[in-house]
């Protein structure tokens, strides 16, 4: 039997995204931009979880689109395909070989108690096995590859916590096998809001209503279109503040913030004086610049398929690399017969 994992130099990270509807700015400034800033400082793992997505029903046309799209995505925000293994998990058939495995050791009221589950099967006419199960994949993800943390939003806490309750009972019952990972939660930046309603946080799943969210795919024109509808207040302050009436005012500058990595005095001393449309225009035209590079650079590897093709081919043998070893060493552990 093999040694529990060695300690690493650099932490290993795990995350993934679920291929359904289009990336907004929030899931950059909240997610995607962080892994860039520190997948020099980690060992990086991250997936495009389509097997996620299909637990609630997809037109497999868009799935397939949208599949190639956000990890076209994730390397036109700057995840370095030298730095980060970038794959789609159906490529990788330990996850769905780890899943039974798991499933077969995880109560069943475990999975009746997430959250995230209460509220989409409530939102469903008829609910599918694998949306129950959707968490066991989520801790098949991260325990195949012994990741150390695992960045996510707020929403997603719950699912790491229930990965390592998974992982501790499975070291309990088999002897040590899986690293027990951290959630590692954003502070700031970790909700932007949508611009037509800001009391919301921004969402893929509202990213069609109109005015709602600028995506990362979105024209210089749309976005200033979307930017300039924004709802603010009936006052004139541009200041940071979290009071209800001025959400919408301090999400536009802490977009700005983020952006042009300025000091929060010196954004306001910058604003004294000018009005919610100067505020506005400003905010638009640092998010279109932001965002420009991306845009390109994602519009070029959607036209030149071949290298995103070669990207994903490298990225699943690296993962596999990783995990195929992992599931040889957990199937021995149950007792399977492995060849
Ligand atoms: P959905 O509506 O499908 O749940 P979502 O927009 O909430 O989608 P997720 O796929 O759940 O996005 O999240 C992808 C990543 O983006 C997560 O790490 C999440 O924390 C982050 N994220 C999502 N929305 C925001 C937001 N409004 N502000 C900051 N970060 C966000
Ligand atoms: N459930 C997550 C996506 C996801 C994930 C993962 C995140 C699937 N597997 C493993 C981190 C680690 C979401 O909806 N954001």
């Amino acid at each position: 039997m093999s040694n529990p994992p060695l300690r690493r130099l650099k932490p290993r990270v795990f995350s993934g995204v679920q291929p359904t509807n289009a990336l907004h700015i929030g899931n950059y400034l909240g997610a995607i931009r962080r892994w860039v800033l520190e997948q020099d400082l980690k060992e990086n793992f991250y997936c495009v979880v389509d097997m996620h997505a299909i637990t609630v029903p997809q037109d497999p046309t868009t799935l397939h689109r949208k599949t190639r799209e956000l990890a076209a995505l994730y390397i036109a925000c700057g995840l370095d395909p030298q730095k980060c293994v970038i794959f789609v998990q159906s490529h990788v058939r330990a996850h769905a070989e780890c899943c039974w495995i798991l499933n077969c050791i995880t109560p069943l009221g475990w999975l009746e108690r997430m959250t995230q589950y209460k509220s989409k099967a409530a939102a469903q006419e008829s609910v599918l096995t694998g949306l129950l199960d959707y968490p066991v994949l989520m801790a098949s993800d991260i325990l195949l590859y012994d990741a150390d943390e695992v960045p996510v939003g707020e929403d997603q806490k719950q699912h790491v916590e229930l990965t390592r309750d998974i992982a501790q009972r499975f070291n309990m019952l088999f002897g040590d096998t899986f690293v027990v990972p951290a959630p590692i939660i954003p502070q700031s930046g970790a909700r932007i809001r949508g611009f037509d309603d800001p009391s919301k946080k921004m969402s893929k799943s509202d990213a069609a209503n109109r005015g709602h969210a600028v995506l990362l795919t979105d024209s210089p024109d749309e976005i200033r279109r979307t930017i300039k509808r924004a709802v603010t207040d009936t006052g004139r302050e541009i200041v940071f503040s979290e009071a209800p009436e001025k959400l919408g005012v301090n999400n536009l500058l802490e977009i700005y913030e983020l952006l042009t990595q300025q000091s929060r005095p010196e954004i306001e001393a910058h604003f004294t004086g000018k009005g919610y449309g100067a505020l506005k225009g400003e905010v638009a035209e640092v998010v279109v610049e932001g965002l420009r590079p991306i845009r390109e650079r994602f519009n070029a590897l959607m036209t030149e398929p071949g290298e995103l093709d070669r990207i994903l081919d490298d990225g699943a043998a690296r993962a596999a690399a990783v995990a195929e070893p992992k599931v040889q060493e957990i199937k021995r552990r149950v007792g399977f017969v492995v060849r």
